[in-house]
């Protein structure tokens, strides 16, 4: 057999087409494609969630996608993945089968195994894999579109999808190895393709997934035992590479083909691989994403301080974030215009403000006390008050009767000269005895603290 040339594809991801998105993404898989296109790849391939959320088609962002794919298709064979449902739902991609072009267009939105041949047809299996392979093939493409929980939890219950979903998945990759191994023998190159989140990534921001309700292990994904597995989903460019019997495997997310989101880490770009029968490496093309920049303050925005690091670091034609936190009696404290003004050279300034609530101490306790006297005692020590004086005050209050008490309170020669000098009434007298107990208290109080 003659040995066979790598198969070069383009890996395109996560283009996000949408109202929101367009000029990000417009720019940025323009610029990829004229990438691709220079570099004469075979084939390309689109690894999900090609529009944001369902489009109209009277919307830029429809036309302005079509154009894209339709100039890709002029170029070379297209495949196009379904994503995640909620982004492209069901249905979205079938435009695009009717979208002609030099080279063919294939959707693949449900499981199956798609022959290249040499022409730079699509042949697709009957069932979800080839029995046999198709006579003239140059490479066989896998295809696993973004698995619909929806339907898992349809299938096998609500409580179940979640961890079923990566067992059911493993299965079906595992069944696709030996159709992998016939193409190797035939010395074509195997692609897997699919969308989904791997255990163990790590997103655009960071995090990483290491939840129990993800489609796939790499252990998984390698036991397809494709030479390449194409992923999107996750914006972030990764890739894990194993050596096996068969050669170098790689398995790779392209990440976003540009930058949606402020925090977003790393390169944007598609993927150049080669996929031989028995080696695969891809490597990242940059794409012109735009450039954003985040500044926090802890309290509130130091103008000072912000000139100074914009001299540091100048935002001109970058996509700012600027986030502080403030207390609430400071809200109004920030000068939004004159950030604004500050910022004026960047292409976008997004102010974040956070509000801190203020926070009153309650007295801790007093809600679980039942006695009077224990709310007296919780109240004394939030305050280190000494509660004795007032529990004697209370137990007057439970023992007599409030005239007797009020009587005693102004025989006593101070508080009877105190009521002499503002003039006689009764009324007045159960204020003088409120009087008396706050100056007890406030005595109390500051003796404690001493
Ligand atoms: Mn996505």
């Amino acid at each position: 057999m003659t040995p066979r040339r790598a198969l070069r594809v383009a890996h395109f991801s996560d283009l996000h087409f949408g109202p929101r998105n367009l000029a990000e993404a417009d720019r940025c898989f323009g610029a990829a494609i004229k990438r691709a296109v220079d570099a004469g790849v075979d084939a390309a391939v689109i690894s999900g969630d090609s529009t944001d959320h369902a489009l109209d088609l009277h919307s830029p962002s429809a036309a302005a996608l079509v154009s894209r794919v339709r100039r890709l298709a002029d170029h070379c064979p297209v495949m196009m993945l379904q994503g995640t449902w909620s982004h492209e739902p069901p249905g979205t991609l079938s435009v695009f089968r009717e979208l002609g072009g030099r080279h063919a267009v294939h959707v693949a939105d449900r499981i199956g195994q798609v022959g290249l041949t040499a022409a730079g047809d699509w042949v697709v299996s009957p069932g979800w894999y080839f029995d046999a392979l198709p006579e003239g093939l140059v490479a066989l493409f896998s295809c696993l579109p973004s698995v619909n929980r929806a339907a898992i939890a349809a299938a096998l219950g609500a409580a179940d999808a979640a961890g079923a979903t990566g067992e059911h998945v493993s299965a079906l990759l595992r069944g696709l190895a030996p159709s992998h191994a016939m193409a190797r023998q035939l010395g074509l190159p195997t692609l897997l393709l699919s969308h989904g989140t791997v255990f163990g990534c790590t997103t655009e921001h960071g995090v990483p997934m290491a939840g129990f309700d993800h489609e796939f292990t790499t252990g998984s994904l390698f036991d397809a035992g494709a030479q390449a597995v194409l992923l999107g989903h996750i914006h972030r460019h990764q890739c894990w590479e194993r050596d096996t019997s068969g050669g170098r495997r790689c398995i790779a997310y392209a990440g976003s083909i540009g930058r949606f989101h402020h925090g977003e880490a790393g390169d944007k770009g598609f993927l150049l691989w080669r996929v031989g029968p028995d080696s695969a490496t891809c490597h990242l093309e940059a794409t012109p994403a735009r450039r954003t920049v985040d500044i926090s303050f802890d309290g509130k925005p130091d103008l000072g301080a912000l000139r100074a690091a914009l001299v540091a670091q100048p935002v001109e034609g970058a996509w700012v974030r600027l986030r502080w936190s403030v207390p609430e009696e400071e809200r109004n404290d920030v000068d939004r215009a004159a950030l604004r003004e500050l910022l004026a050279g960047a292409a976008g300034v997004q102010l974040e403000g956070r509000v801190l609530p203020v926070v009153r101490v309650r007295s801790g306790g007093i809600g679980q006390a039942g006695a009077m006297r224990d709310k007296v005692a919780a109240w004394a020590g939030v305050v280190g008050a000494r509660p004795e004086p007032l529990w004697s005050c209370l137990d007057e209050l439970a023992a007599d009767e409030t005239q007797r008490i009020v009587g005693d309170a102004l025989a006593e020669p101070d508080v009877a000269a105190a009521v002499d000098a503002q003039g006689p009434g009764g009324e007045a007298s159960s204020g003088l005895k409120e009087v008396e107990l706050a100056e007890d208290c406030l005595e109390v109080s500051g003796g404690a603290h001493a």
